[in-house]
């Protein structure tokens, strides 16, 4: 079942189509529940988004418009997932969107707060050859807690990208889009 959205809940019902992705590069967002990828796909996406059944599932994924310079992606926010080895229904929708769907970029998204949990499926996503990107967000709550994370010595030891956010105060979105744009495809 699909459902064309416009944000705040009323269905759209227009004659032009402003959801028009066919064709458009991907950025799918990914990461443990409760990390801000909803927030983030929010701030990403225009007014209108469509929430669909994974096909053969009953996991909703929702799919937006974004623009990065004069570039529009099709942005995916995808379910919370621990593992791209999948254990709930979830997960194996997660791992199915990030394998089939050849995104232009995976940005993961993390609770800075809790680095050791989290980074693990950093890992596994760049050992899949993905092209992540990595977001530490909740930077906020972190620093409140005394939390001192070198972005730059993370970044050179993964090898991949990384952003600290405050996605909900907007914080990191800029930053996180031109780091899109300047790396093109992000795999080497
Ligand atoms: N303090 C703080 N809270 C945040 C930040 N970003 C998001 N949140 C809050 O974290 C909660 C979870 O955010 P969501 O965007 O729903 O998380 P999600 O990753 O989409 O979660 P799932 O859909 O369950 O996988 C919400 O209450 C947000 O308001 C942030 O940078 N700082
Ligand atoms: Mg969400």
């Amino acid at each position: 079942m699909l459902k064309k959205m416009r944000k705040g809940g009323k269905c759209c019902g227009s004659d032009t189509d402003p959801l028009e992705l066919h064709g458009l590069k991907k950025i799918v967002l990914v990461g443990n529940p409760n990390v801000g990828k909803s927030v983030l796909f929010n701030r990403l996406t225009g007014a209108y988004v469509t929430v669909s059944n994974y096909p053969g599932t009953t996991v909703e994924v929702s799919r937006g418009k974004g623009k990065i310079g004069d570039k529009y992606f099709e942005v995916v926010d995808t379910p919370g997932m621990y593992s791209l080895l999948p254990i709930t229904e979830e997960e194996a929708v997660s791992r199915r969107l990030l394998l089939n769907e050849h995104p232009e970029a995976v940005v993961h998204v993390v609770d800075a707060k809790n680095l050791p949990r989290m980074l693990p499926l950093t890992l596994q996503l760049i050992e899949a050859g993905l092209p992540v990107v990595l977001v530490l967000n909740m930077m906020d709550e972190a620093k409140k807690l005394g939390l001192d994370v070198n972005v730059s010595s993370l970044q050179k030891r993964l090898g991949v990208p990384v952003v600290s956010a405050v996605f909900i105060k907007g914080e990191g979105v800029e930053q996180l889009k031109r780091v899109i744009k300047e790396n093109g495809k992000l795999v080497s």
